[in-house]
């Protein structure tokens, strides 16, 4: 099934692009603006706005269509693979399943200072109408903030007994956090604990494909609730027997 987006009618190819140049706002740069989205092989391209930003710089709003199309078909995406669970069933699901709590550490590690994300999925007051870890009755939640070295983090870890360790990157800049994600994983092998760990990372630029393929048990990305966190680690620790 080919999908291309649409305004008007369907399959028309409809895009709106927004994007600052570094000029100033003249008819000399609408069109210019109009000549580089038609360079990018749009069509049909119409400047709707152009906003002064300052010395030297304009910003703009332009209407335009693509020929290009994606066969949806043959999309395919790995994707965490849980059945969803509710606070409640959560609770009951760990006390019947595991028959103990769960102990989570969580951090931003590297130089990352971004808390706000891993907040959102740990903080008792919750996210987005979701209580986070800290307050499920049945997880034993441990938050350790920002810019935490990844030896620290596993020496909390193991201080802990911990089962499940959460990992939040948010600074993705010149991919700080291929080396770093990756030498949490070294540390964990190292110390004979990658296997008995669910190991999960998050950020606004993580997939579960990246994920994965550095090694983790779960990546979730952009407007990950804490249920569908708690909901993972717990039905991937009863699948392995922890
Ligand atoms: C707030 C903020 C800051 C604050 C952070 C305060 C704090 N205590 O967190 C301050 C001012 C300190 C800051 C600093 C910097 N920031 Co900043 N910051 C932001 C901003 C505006 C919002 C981030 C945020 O809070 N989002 C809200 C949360 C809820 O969303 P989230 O993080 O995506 O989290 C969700 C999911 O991703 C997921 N998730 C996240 N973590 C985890 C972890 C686990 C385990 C799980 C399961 C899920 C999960 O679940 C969450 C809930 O759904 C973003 C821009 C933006 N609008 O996103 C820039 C942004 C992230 N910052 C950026 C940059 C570059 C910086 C600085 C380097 C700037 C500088 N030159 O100094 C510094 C770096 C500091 C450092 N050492 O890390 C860039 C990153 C670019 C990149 N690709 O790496 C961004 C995108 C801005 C930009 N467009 O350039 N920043």
């Amino acid at each position: 099934m080919e999908i291309r987006p649409y305004g008007d009618t369907l399959n028309d190819g409809a895009v709106q692009l927004s994007f600052t140049l570094p000029v100033s706002a003249t008819p000399e740069a609408q069109e210019a603006a109009k000549q580089l989205v038609a360079a990018m092989g749009f069509q049909g391209v119409s400047v709707v706005s152009m906003s002064d930003l300052g010395k030297g710089f304009s910003f703009f709003v332009v209407y335009a269509r693509t020929p290009a199309a994606i066969d949806f078909s043959a999309i395919s995406v790995p994707k965490v693979s849980a059945t969803q669970m509710s606070f409640y069933e959560i609770n009951d699901y760990i006390k019947e399943k595991i028959g103990r709590k769960i102990v989570v550490v969580g951090a931003c590690t590297g130089t990352d200072a971004h808390t706000v994300g891993l907040d959102a999925i740990m903080n008792m007051k919750g996210y987005a109408g979701e209580y986070g870890l800290e307050r499920y009755p049945q997880i034993e939640a441990y938050n350790l903030g920002s810019q935490v070295p990844n030896e620290t983090l596993v020496a909390k870890a193991i201080e802990l007994d911990a089962d499940c360790i959460l990992v939040s990157q948010v600074v993705t800049q010149k991919d700080v956090h291929i080396p770093n994600l990756t030498q949490l994983v070294e540390y964990l092998e190292a110390e004979g604990l990658r296997d008995r760990i669910v190991l999960v990372v998050g950020g606004p630029r993580i997939s579960h494909e990246l994920a994965i393929e550095l090694g983790y048990d779960a990546g979730f990305g952009p407007g990950t609730l804490p249920p569908q966190v708690a909901t993972f680690i717990s039905q991937e620790m009863f699948k392995r027997g922890l």
